[in-house]
């Protein structure tokens, strides 16, 4: 059976692993170990994900999630019919069947995600749902510049970036990214972006804190990953899960400390733990409404719509290239 079934398209750009061993190795190598957030998202890490976004800590989710339902209609005018709806990183696409559904007359749509067994299964249920719909997938790291599927050629190009995932690129390679979709979009373009905002500490750390230990076991997936893909051997369980609020960078960071001393082999190659050291996997970042709107406009995006929800907790935005 092609990979394709029910899709307009399936492009693979073979992104998914070329860079791994390299990026691992490098992280560890470094003082401070850090490894790039990108490679939680195996189908483990994937799964993992979308339990967060159930969790009741975890606000994003839900409060986009209602920005989107509540404002689609406006959001649809905004994109309009005649565009193709380009998705980075749509993970499982929940969220933009709330705009589908609101937006009938649409032609195609094309989703763009590292994960590629995930993106599969989730673009082909899409394609079932939405059956005049053309859906098309690009496996590919939507970091770099991707050359779009026929679908979502000489249409006007409206990118969806949901999640606050903008969130986990440091600020300059957030401005660097909404360069390169803007490239990926041309003149004319849209971005409708999902961007977490600054808030009260405790609802931040509760929410990469969950009391299931989801956030723990989406963290610790990163050593199973490398155990497994890269000849590992790290015990998980002599590492533990830490996440904490970091207010001079405006950012959530999560860390996997160790717990003991200890040497790892990775690809062949030894690092050493002290006790208490850390490695760095993720940060996500939180803006304030304008502080998002200078980072779009330095990257050459005008912003022309911002809905929030009463609380403040999460802002989606309409750009303009
Ligand atoms: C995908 N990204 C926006 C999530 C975040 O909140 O930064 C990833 C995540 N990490 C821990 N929980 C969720």
């Amino acid at each position: 059976v092609p990979a394709s079934v029910g899709l307009a398209d399936f492009q693979d750009l073979g992104h998914a692993t070329d860079t791994f061993a390299a990026d691992v190795v490098a992280g560890l190598a470094e003082p401070r170990k850090a490894i790039p957030a990108k490679y939680f998202y195996d189908a483990i890490g994937s799964r993992l994900f979308d339990r967060i976004c159930a969790l009741r800590e975890y606000y994003p989710t839900r409060t986009e999630m209602k920005l989107l339902e509540t404002h689609r209609g406006e959001m649809a005018k905004l994109i309009g019919d005649d565009a193709a709806l380009v998705e980075f990183g749509g993970g499982s696409l929940a969220k933009v069947r709330v705009l589908l559904d609101a937006m009938p007359r649409l032609k195609s749509f094309v989703a763009i995600d590292i994960s590629r067994d995930h993106l599969l299964d989730a673009a082909t249920t899409l394609a079932e749902d939405y059956p005049r719909l053309q859906v098309a997938g690009v496996c590919a790291d939507f970091t770099r510049p991707v050359a779009l599927p026929a679908v979502a050629r000489r249409r006007r190009r409206v990118g969806f970036f949901p999640g606050s995932t903008i969130g986990n690129f440091e600020p300059e390679a957030a401005a660097d990214f909404l360069r390169t979709v803007a490239g990926d979009l041309g003149r004319g373009g849209g971005l409708l972006i999902g961007v977490d905002l600054v808030k009260d500490t405790e609802v931040l750390e509760r929410a990469y804190n969950d009391a299931d230990g989801i956030t723990a076991a989406f963290n610790l997936n990163l050593l199973t990953r490398i155990n497994r893909e890269l000849c590992g051997s790290f015990e998980p369980r002599y590492f533990r899960h830490h996440a904490c609020w970091n207010a001079d960078e405006s950012r959530i960071e999560m860390h996997l400390v160790s717990r003991r001393r200890q040497r790892v082999h990775v690809a062949g190659r030894v690092f050493l733990f002290d006790e208490g050291e850390t490695i760095h996997t993720e940060n996500s970042y939180k803006y304030t409404v304008d502080g998002f709107h200078a980072l779009a406009e330095d990257a050459g995006f005008r912003p022309v719509r911002t809905w929030t929800d009463a609380r403040q907790l999460f802002s989606v935005h309409y750009l303009e290239v």
